[in-house]
């Protein structure tokens, strides 16, 4: 399926919307999601991290760059049989995607081989696969691609005007390229970021702006900033607690995404754990339609399955059975 919606949203139309009546935005959100997606429905993933730690990028909020001194242990490439052992697993919990992450800058033309018996593997058992390994070469993007891969998750993460004040070791182009690289090779995009970085509301607005004037991607993943000690982004909120993202200021982000990009998955990534339920409610009523089950993320803790499970029995939302724009639904098609 390819995603038609319109990617000429002015940036004061997103500014109008972030300052809408809160209602009068929920009530906008929810529409636009209701005349785009099932109801009642969200996907779930699962993360792995198959390579932890020790990569050589100095984004401030993440606890595997070497620029942390979060604690968190550097590993090699996990072998591919464990992988596809914990890939097993989360079917079996009912997931439908299964996200293996790898805190590299890049990976090596040498790991590739083992990548593609992942996605080759994770596919076999009938589950969408999902990558992030940081940046890829256009050849890297298409071997992944040949091999299966349903999506890349690759974020944007901040306003463009911000990214200097997050991460100094790439730009924000270094991002763009990636991204196009993927798109290219016919692989489904995840681009999204994260909010509490102690930005300002004109940074939300350049973040959504910047991904709904691009080509939407098929998800997007908002992730509440996960504060780890040891990393900058961590301490800082450590030691001005006020920084931290106001849960309506959140959820307002969630409902500007769904209204500007109608047809992506938005994903309520990082930050579920310590989000309140009704808070979560509201960032599904505002057409988050994606979360990560499983009681981890990458390093940092998630919801967990029973709290996840009780929480989405309580509203009503059942698991979507086959996302919108995934290989599986198009083969069965
Ligand atoms: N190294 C690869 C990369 O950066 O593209 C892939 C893994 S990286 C951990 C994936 C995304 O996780 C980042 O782009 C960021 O948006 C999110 N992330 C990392 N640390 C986080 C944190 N502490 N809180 C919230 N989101 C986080
Ligand atoms: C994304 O946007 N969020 C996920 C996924 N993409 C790979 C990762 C969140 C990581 C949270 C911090 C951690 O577990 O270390
Ligand atoms: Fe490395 Fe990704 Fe963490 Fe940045 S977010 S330090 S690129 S693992």
């Amino acid at each position: 399926m390819t995603i038609v919606a319109r990617t000429d949203w002015t940036r004061e139309e997103i500014t109008a919307l972030f300052n809408m009546p809160f209602m009068d935005l929920l009530y906008e959100a929810q529409s636009v999601h209701r005349a785009n997606h099932p109801r009642n429905e969200v996907q779930l993933s699962t993360l792995l991290s198959i390579k932890t730690g020790g990569c050589p990028e100095d984004c401030g909020y993440c606890s595997q760059s070497v620029s942390a001194e979060s604690g968190v242990k550097a590993t090699k490439l996990m072998d591919v049989r464990t992988v596809l052992q914990a890939a097993a697993q989360a079917k079996d919990g009912g997931s439908g995607r299964f996200c293996m992450g790898a805190a590299w800058r890049n990976p090596k033309d040498r790991d590739m081989p083992a990548l593609i018996e992942m996605v080759k593997g994770v596919r076999q058992m009938g589950m969408e696969t999902c990558m992030t390994l940081g940046m890829l070469s256009a050849d890297q993007a298409r071997q992944l691609a040949d091999a299966g891969l349903d999506y890349y998750n690759h974020n944007i993460d901040t306003a463009p005007e911000n990214y200097a004040n997050i991460i100094s070791t790439r730009t924000f182009e270094d991002r763009v390229e990636t991204l196009e690289n993927v798109r290219d090779a016919g692989i489904n995009v995840c681009c999204g970021g994260i909010v509490g970085l102690g930005e300002a509301r004109e940074d939300r607005i350049g973040f959504i702006y910047a991904l709904a004037t691009m080509p939407h991607p098929e998800s997007v993943p908002i992730n509440a900033l996960v504060p780890v000690k040891g990393t900058v982004l961590g301490d800082m909120l450590a030691d001005t607690p006020m920084a931290k993202i106001d849960e309506i200021e959140f959820v307002r982000t969630v409902a500007v995404a769904r209204i500007t990009m109608p047809e992506s998955m938005v994903r309520l990534s990082a930050g579920r754990e310590s989000m309140s339920e009704s808070c979560q409610a509201l960032c599904f009523m505002a057409g988050a339609n994606s979360i990560f089950t499983g009681d981890k993320l990458l390093t940092a803790p998630n919801a967990g399955d029973d709290s996840d499970g009780a929480l989405l029995a309580k509203l009503g939302i059942s698991a979507m059975q086959a996302a919108p724009h995934g290989h599986m639904e198009e083969a069965a098609e």
